[in-house]
């Protein structure tokens, strides 16, 4: 491949209207007269997946053929988004389609709304997996990602009258889904429970059921790369689709119930994404698709060979564990290894090791997996003893580099009652590596020190980016076409460190006018959306400040809701005059884990607030709050490009890197934050006076832990955060009802353990300085424009580029 254009696409927009009329009439069975936006979204689908096809085969032969190494990203979630606007683009078909749907009679927005968005994940680490195949893809990596096609994503979030949080299913699948492609014929066998036996001196596992792992291939087109590679994700079916015996005696449940068991184990996603839940469930779809996985890059790989030779498969791909839900895969591979290929166990630990990587994506204890090892020796009983096997030899290895028996007891990845996943994985790949620097560094000095003392060389840092395909091109047409106008071309696009040509345009009036054209439209757009989508009337003449992320403690929603509730007081009681306050729209989108009980606490405060607030007359035009249902990869397409300022007020420490805040740089919102995660590499490269810092640095927040914390002091010390919370407290929020917080307020005052309360007085000072600034909205802008202009390093390329140099020692295909 020389040439870097978009896959061929030869059509012009009166052929593509043809093609999908031939869709509409032999694929859905209607004319073009009868058709519904909904049937011309499928068919466009369809049209635009064959124009991938031959890139696709022939992306498929090269990597098979190819002498470069693949890479195999196994993870439980891809959070996708809609696909047809990203299928389009990379096909080069965006102008045909347009033209071609409206020959058809519909306006090309419609169609592309038409798309029910999968969602095959809970937030941060499955969005970052599919920046990641995405950018894989861009760049002409053979990729392959592997996961799990739920039958069920994400739940959909609704509110209650009282406010509260309300989660229905998220039947995804209900509708015609035109991307996935199964194939029956390339299906996998994946077995659990049973016995170990020894036969002929040999192990012998001896599984009690089985499940079919069906593969369900998506396509992965690269931006201007002619590749086009597959996300594979597994649905599990029955074998024993039907007991006929039980049947004949018309016990029709036991009839279906092994096909139920099945298929219960594709039909879920767990909504929960921090604490551990030890189910049963999980475990089984950890293995499941890992499983299937493995025995499908050995077929890829080695087609048609019954005896292949193994131990090259390292230099055949190279697998990404994201977190610690795929490490089965670790005794798994050696499972195969010995017992279906008859390696010994040298030679499997060898293969295993240079095989897999693992990246961590959290610094909370309570996330990191740990299996009991009763779990894993019912259901998978061969790997148990291969789990211990692997300690016993990590035992032996540290105790050979002196590393003394309290420390290795410490270490220890089977302790005899539990398996511990983040071990296994580091002890059993070759590299780990933390999405942030901060956060790489603190795995290295707390949460696997001892494992970087032993192992110094495996740690390594990739700090994680986005696609600025879908994040900026897509969700950001207006400041796309002004960045390509700013610097006379739109190569920036595959290469986003070109935006650096904008810093000099930062001292452009003229310019930095246009990037706020760009900003008020964006603003108008989704004042229109929020009227469509949940029948709001949103001020557009107002600061748009947005927190969009999951509910968690550590995140600190409630340091943002308790700001603004001290705000919403100081406008009632006239502590600021009339003159002095700055109009504000806060946002919030947040979904919290359905047994998450102050998590929805949080939400249904957020709400209640809302309520207060906005059908308040006193405070009309000043400020208003809006927790907006059901936050997905849509809404912030939407909300992103609208938004001025953005919140990243985590507890210094807490939030692995983020992804988001990454995304409102790149599309112009300054930040307020604290020095966490990615935020910390975000203010450097947009620099300190482009950001709006306050808080504890992670020194800090560990000498008060050590101290001891008392968050009452801290209450009793401002009276603007005693006001807050004495109006929570009070039943401000909740008619009069004193208790409904009780629990919320009860954590604040004693417990605090992310200490919201200590950060608040830095937190709600640095308001006015945004406030200040805001109203000088040439200066606003010009930072805006300079937080676009660095933030390049974001891309999810560049992470990419990090992972091939630093840990998969591959690259494109030639
Ligand atoms: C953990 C667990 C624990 C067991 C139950 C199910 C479950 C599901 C997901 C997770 C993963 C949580 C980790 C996570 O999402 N981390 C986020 O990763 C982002 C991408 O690296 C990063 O930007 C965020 O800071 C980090 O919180």
């Amino acid at each position: 491949m020389t040439e870097i254009t978009a896959p061929k696409s030869p059509v012009t927009s009166a052929e593509f209207a043809d093609e999908i009329r031939e869709q509409l009439k032999y694929s859905q069975g209607v004319t073009a007269e009868q058709a519904t936006a909904a049937d011309v979204y499928v068919a466009a689908a369809k049209a635009v997946r064959n124009h991938l096809a031959d890139a696709w085969f022939t992306t498929q032969a090269d990597t098979v053929n190819g002498n470069t190494k693949a890479v195999g990203y196994l993870s439980a979630e891809f959070l996708m988004g809609k696909q047809l606007e990203n299928a389009l683009l990379n096909a080069g078909l965006t102008e045909q389609f347009d033209e071609a749907v409206k020959s058809l009679g519909f306006q090309p927005k419609d169609i592309v709304d038409a798309e029910y968005e999968p969602g095959l994940g809970n937030g941060g680490l499955g969005r970052l997996a599919a920046c990641f195949i995405d950018s894989l893809a861009s760049l002409g990596v053979p990729a392959f990602g592997y996961g799990i096609q739920y039958k069920y994503g994400i739940f959909k979030q609704k509110f209650d009258e009282d406010g509260k949080q309300v989660e229905t299913p998220d039947y995804w699948l209900n509708n015609e889904e035109p991307w996935g492609h199964i194939d029956y014929n390339r299906d996998q066998k994946v077995s659990f429970g049973g016995e170990v036996v020894e036969e002929d001196g040999k192990k012998v596992w001896k599984p009690a059921w089985s499940v079919r792992a069906v593969p369900v291939d998506y396509l992965v087109p690269g931006y201007k790369s002619q590749r086009v590679n597959t996300l594979r994700l597994w649905t599990a079916k029955s074998y024993d689709e039907f007991d006929l015996l039980a049947f004949n005696k018309s016990e029709y449940m036991d009839a279906v119930k092994p096909q139920v068991k099945a298929e219960n184990i594709s039909k879920i996603l767990y909504p929960e994404d921090s604490t551990k839940v030890g189910k049963e469930l999980r475990l089984e779809q950890q293995y499941f698709f890992v499983s299937a996985s493995l025995h499908d890059a050995i077929r890829v790989f080695y087609p048609g060979q019954d005896k292949p030779d193994l131990t090259t498969f390292p230099n055949k791909i190279t697998f990404q564990l994201n977190d610690t839900h795929p490490v089965i895969g670790i005794p798994e591979l050696m499972r195969i290894l010995i017992d279906e290929y008859g390696y010994d166990w040298d030679t499997a630990w060898g293969v295993t090791q240079k095989t897999f990587n693992y990246t961590c994506h959290t610094l909370l204890p309570e996330a990191l997996e740990v299996w009991p090892a009763s779990l894993i020796g019912e259901l998978l009983p061969r790997h148990l003893e291969i789990i211990e096997k692997i300690n016993e030899q990590f035992e032996a290895e540290l105790k050979a580099k002196g590393v003394d028996e309290a420390t290795a007891k410490d270490m220890a990845i089977y302790t005899g009652d539990s398996v511990r996943m983040a071990y296994l994985a580091t002890y059993g790949g070759s590299h780990v590596n933390g999405v942030a620097e901060l956060h790489s560094q603190l795995l290295k000095d707390v949460t696997l020190k001892n494992f970087s003392d032993a192992y110094p060389d495996k740690f390594t840092n990739v700090t994680n980016g986005v696609t600025p395909r879908r994040f900026v091109k897509l969700a950001n047409p207006g400041l796309s076409d002004l960045i390509t106008e700013g610097l006379g071309t739109d190569k920036w696009v595959s290469d986003l460190e070109m935006l650096e040509g904008l810093v000099p345009l930062a001292q452009d009036d003229e310019f930095v006018k246009k990037f706020a054209a760009v900003k008020a439209a964006n603003k108008h757009a989704f004042v229109g959306f929020a009227k469509d989508h949940y029948g709001l009337d949103i001020d557009e003449n107002t600061m748009f400040n947005t927190m969009v992320k999951r509910l968690h403690e550590y995140k600190r929603q409630s340091l943002k809701i308790l700001a603004v509730i001290s705000k919403y007081a100081a406008i009632k009681n006239g502590t600021v005059s009339a003159d002095d306050i700055l109009p504000r729209t806060v946002f919030f989108g947040a979904k919290a884990a359905p047994g998450y009980y102050l998590a929805k606490m949080t939400i249904q405060l957020i709400n209640n607030v809302s309520k207060v607030v906005n059908n308040d007359p006193d405070v009309k035009g000043k400020l208003a709050v809006h927790m907006l249902p059901n936050y997905n990869i849509e809404m912030a397409q939407n909300l992103i490009p609208a938004t001025e300022l953005d919140e990243q007020i985590s507890q210094a420490g807490k939030e692995a890197s983020g992804t988001g805040n990454m995304k409102f740089a790149l599309n112009g919102a300054l930040t307020v934050g604290t020095l966490d995660g990615a935020n910390v590499e975000i203010r450097e490269r947009v620099g300190a006076e482009n950001f709006f810092l306050f808080g504890m640095t992670v020194e800090e927040v560990d000498k008060l832990y050590a101290d001891g914390y008392n968050p009452a002091k801290y209450y009793e010390a401002d009276p603007r955060l005693k006001q807050a919370i004495d109006l929570v407290a009070g039943g401000t929020f909740s008619n009069g009802d004193r208790n409904a917080y009780a629990p919320l307020v009860s954590d604040w005052l004693t417990k605090d353990w992310f200490m919201t309360l200590a950060d608040f007085s830095a937190y709600a000072d640095i308001q006015a300085e945004i406030e200040k600034l805001y109203r000088d909205p040439l200066e606003w802008n010009r930072k805006a424009v300079l937080n676009v202009a660095n933030s390049g390093f974001f891309s999810s390329d560049r992470s990419i580029e990090d992972y091939l140099e630093r840990i998969w020692h591959t690259g494109p295909l030639a």
